[in-house]
């Protein structure tokens, strides 16, 4: 793996180097949906719901020369013959993103008939993602069921349970807001309420170029639909070779404590559900970007905010969009003999971004020099803890 390109500025986030204010980007113009949100950039992203980023813009992972980014999505099938938005040809993967392969992926592994990702112009596209957006709106949330053709579900769940024993384990004290445990903070504060994770992610480059997950999260025509979901201009596959994508494994007795995200949006899909247990709860919009709202949250930490829960119940092969940066959430316990596994699609704003080598060990157990080469300053949108 190279390193960034010399001159570029690393953005590594931190606790202690956020900048505030807030940035805002022109709105998403799209022919056939109404978009109205103005939008909000974050610098720093979180993988597995803690993981701080490094933005280096115009960085080109595994030290490819700087070009067009890697599948950026910008209306593939809309722009055919224009080459802006291809792979290079030092990318490791070899990836050719406008190819027409991709319809063919994304007509492979998805329930075209339900979600017709390939064809962006149609009434069903539009249909989907206006639901979507009115639920991302009102509830911070959507599931999009079935979203893996049936016939590939069981191809599915076996591809991430064989990577599942690569997945590193650590297990953490951590807080809802994943700063430190040990912060001076007020005595009624939601954040003195220490937590224990067990954490377990099998990095990106364990994951086959060939998996069901890996097809979906470069593909150019899934790209294009989350940005458009997310009301985003697009988005980018991280240039982190460990944690632009991920399988969150929670074997049974592990849960996934009540936190918030740092990054605004996540896109996840089960890939095997436990026997019992497991179950992902949130709270929509408990906080903002002006409020912490911490009264409410200490109440849900303190097991007394029920009406304040949502659940879900998701099953293999279902397509979560989430905006975990305002809705507190966890996933509960598992129980019984078989783990919870959860393929975790990380994408950002801007091109460029790797994680911080301290959240990196963390999460993976190591790191590569791309995580060495981006360390930096933090651009932060709001001074919301994390
Ligand atoms: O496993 C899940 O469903 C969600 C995990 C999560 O919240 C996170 O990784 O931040
Ligand atoms: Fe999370």
């Amino acid at each position: 793996m190279g390193q960034a390109p010399a001159g570029e500025a690393g953005i590594v986030g931190d606790v202690g180097d956020r900048v505030g204010g807030r940035v805002t980007m022109p709105r998403l113009r799209l022919p056939i949906l109404n978009s109205a949100a103005t939008l909000t950039v974050v610098g720093s992203l979180t993988v597995g719901g803690k993981m701080r980023i490094a933005y280096v813009p115009g960085a080109s992972p595994g030290g490819r020369p700087p070009g067009p980014a890697r599948g950026a999505s910008s209306h593939p099938r809309l722009r055919s013959g224009d080459d802006s938005n291809r792979g290079t040809a030092g990318d490791a993967r070899g990836e050719d993103p406008m190819s027409t392969s991709e319809a063919l992926v994304a007509g492979q592994v998805i329930d075209t008939a339900r979600y017709p990702l390939p064809d962006p112009a149609s009434a069903g596209w539009t249909r989907v993602v206006s639901r979507v957006r009115h639920e991302l709106q009102n509830h911070g949330c959507s599931v999009l069921p079935n979203f893996i053709r049936s016939s590939r579900r069981a191809a599915l769940r076996l591809e991430c349970a064989a990577i599942a024993p690569l997945a590193y384990y650590d297990v953490e004290t951590v807080n809802a807001y994943n700063i430190a445990t040990d912060a001076s903070l007020p005595a009624d504060h939601p954040g003195r309420i220490a937590l224990r994770r067990g954490n377990a992610f099998v990095a990106r480059d364990r994951i086959h170029e060939d998996f069901i997950i890996h097809q979906l999260y470069t593909d150019e025509l899934f790209k294009y639909f989350i940005a458009c979901c997310f009301e985003l201009p697009q988005v980018h596959e991280l240039a982190d070779s460990l944690a632009g994508l991920c399988l969150n494994v929670l074997n049974p007795g592990m849960e996934h404590p009540w936190h918030f995200d740092t990054n605004e949006f996540t896109v996840s899909m089960l890939t095997q559900e436990p026997q019992a247990g497991g179950v992902f709860e949130y709270c929509p919009n408990i906080r903002s970007a002006q409020a912490e709202n911490f009264a409410d949250v200490r109440a849900v930490l303190a097991g007394r905010g029920g009406h304040l829960i949502r659940r879900l119940s998701l099953r293999p092969g279902d397509l979560q969009l989430f905006k975990g940066r305002y809705s507190l959430h966890r996933v509960t316990s598992v129980h019984g003999a078989t783990a919870r596994h959860c393929a975790i699609f990380a994408y950002c704003e801007r091109p460029g971004v790797v994680g911080s080598v301290a959240r990196t060990r963390q999460l993976f157990g190591r790191v590569l020099p791309e995580h060495l080469a981006a360390e930096g300053r933090a651009v932060r949108v709001d001074q919301l803890l994390d």
